[in-house]
This record gives C-alpha cells, structure tokens and sequence, in this order.
C-alpha cells in the first residue's frame, strides 16, 4: 500500500471517530457544537492522528483501541488553531480557506469552542483508562510546550523586534514539534511497549515536527527562513528527517510507514 493511500485510509478512521466523539449538532446549546464541528471538519489533513495510529502499528498495534488517542490529537490540534486565530492572538480571518471560526460564530463562542475541543480531548483521551497517558498529553500541551510556545510567540511579536536564533528554536519546539512528538509516542504508549521504544517514538516525532515548521516556513517565507535563509532550512528540514528516521531501526520493518510519512512531509506532499 502507497503512503498516500495508507494517510487516505487512517485519516477516514480518524475522522469517523471524532465524528462519533463530537457531540452532536442537536445537541444543546447547539451554536457551541456547531461551532465545534465546524472547526473540526473544515479539511484538516489529520497528519498528527495518522501519526498516532502509525506509532501504534510500529508497535504491533492492531484494531481500534488507538482511535480515542488519534482522536484528541486532533481534537487538541483544532483547539489551538481556533485560538491562535482570534483577534488576540494572530488574528486570521481565514483557516483552511474558510472563515475562521470566531468570523462564523463570533469571538465568544470561537474561544468556548476551543475550551471545549480541548476539555473534550481530555475526556476523549481518559478512554485509555492510563493516568500516564493523561499526563503526558498534559505536559505537552500545556506551559512547558504548546501554550509556552505560544507565550513566547506572542511576546516576541508584542517586544516588535527581529527574532533571536535561540528563540526561534524554543518556540518551534513548543509550539509545533511537541504535539508531533506527543501525537507518535502516544502510539507506542498505547501498546505500552518498552521505554526504548517510547523514546524513539518521541525522539521522532519531535524531529519530524521541527522538519514540519521549516517546511512551513519555507512555504510562508516567515521563521528560519527569515532568519537564517532559505538553504539552511532546506538543508536542516532534509537533515532533520534523516536523524528522524534513524531512530525507528529498533522497529525494523514495522515503522516503514512512519518513515514513509516523514519523507512525504519533508517535501510538504500531506
Ligand atoms: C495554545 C492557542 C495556542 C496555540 C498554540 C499550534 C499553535 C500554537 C498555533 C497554531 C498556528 C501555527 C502557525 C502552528 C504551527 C504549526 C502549523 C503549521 C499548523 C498547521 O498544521 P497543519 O498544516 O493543519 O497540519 P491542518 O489544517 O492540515 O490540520
């Protein structure tokens, strides 16, 4: 099976299952699960609950018990993209080539939304019935990582002066690499395989994200490209995915297509 057909195939079973997570649009106060479902199904290309389940099939994982985990991935990845566009923070009009959701349903309601994608996440998340599972989501989206990430982001705009190395690597660690790396170790946490393989999930997945932002800033023109030039962000992006893959020889054949979707998202094809 082609990579492509393998993220086809994964992305339907994520989003039916958060289509089934998701509560319904009868059900009340309406406005707030249609704003919801309108973040959530707005053309996502799901990559980091793809990740999660081919995390989960390097390590053996069969069948659906990984869905719950896949799902707040993507649960968790729609909260911050609500958020990040307010008025606030980057103030988009657009995401996805759609309105953004506070242009649709209003600032208040666009904020509530993103509260309850991301305390549904949790409650979506607990399915695994592991408090380490919990936590460790909770460490990577929280102060430490997404939200620190944010922090520095919003900071760094608000101080309206050019961006240090230093930071640059901070705030694309937190803010993009940690939900990638959370999104792959949740896969082998799942399975709760060994710490070995637990590392190299997270050591992966983490290089994988940081090869995703460069790629995006290569795309917008912004970040490392900005700062250190378009060469060494191809140069590191490709290099990144290298040292990524490396760590999967623990999982010989099994993580062919994690491998598989770190090459096509190097070259920005999902
Ligand atoms: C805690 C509010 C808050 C924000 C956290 C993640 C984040 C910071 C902001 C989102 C905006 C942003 C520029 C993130 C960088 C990573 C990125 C390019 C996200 C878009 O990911 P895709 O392309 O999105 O996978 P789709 O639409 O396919 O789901």
């Amino acid at each position: 099976m082609r990579a492509e057909k393998y993220i086809e195939d994964k992305k339907k079973l994520v989003d039916k299952a958060l289509d089934l997570y998701l509560p319904s649009l009868n059900t009340k106060p309406k406005i707030i699960h249609k704003a919801m479902r309108y973040a959530v199904f707005s053309g996502g290309k799901r990559i980091r609950g793809v990740l999660t389940i081919a995390g989960f099939e390097a390590c053996n994982g069969i069948g659906s018990k990984i869905l719950p985990a896949a799902a707040a991935i993507e649960l968790i990845h729609s909260y911050t993209l609500i958020h990040d566009d307010l008025p606030c923070m980057d103030d988009d009009d657009f995401r996805r080539g759609k309105p953004s959701c506070h242009k649709k349903f209003g600032e208040a309601i666009a904020l509530l939304a993103g509260d309850a994608l991301l305390t549904l996440a949790f409650e979506v998340i607990s399915k695994s019935k592991d408090i380490d599972i919990v936590k460790e989501t909770a460490g990577s989206i929280g102060t430490y990582g997404t939200i620190g990430g944010q922090v520095a982001d919003i900071m760094l705009h608000a101080a309206k002066r050019p961006v240090l190395k230093r930071e640059i690597g901070y705030i694309s660690k937190c803010k993009t690499a940690m939900l990638f790396e959370l999104a792959v170790k949740l896969g082998g946490m799942v399975q709760d395989v060994d710490k070995a393989r637990i590392n190299a999930l997270s050591k992966f997945g983490r290089d994988i994200g940081m090869a995703f932002q460069l790629v995006d800033d290569l795309i917008d023109g912004d970040g490392y490209v900005k700062i250190y030039g378009k060469g060494y962000a191809v140069n590191k992006a490709i290099s990144l995915t290298k040292t990524a893959k490396s760590y999967l020889s623990i999982f010989g054949g099994k993580a062919d297509r994690l491998i598989e979707i770190a090459d096509l998202m190097a070259g920005r094809r999902v």
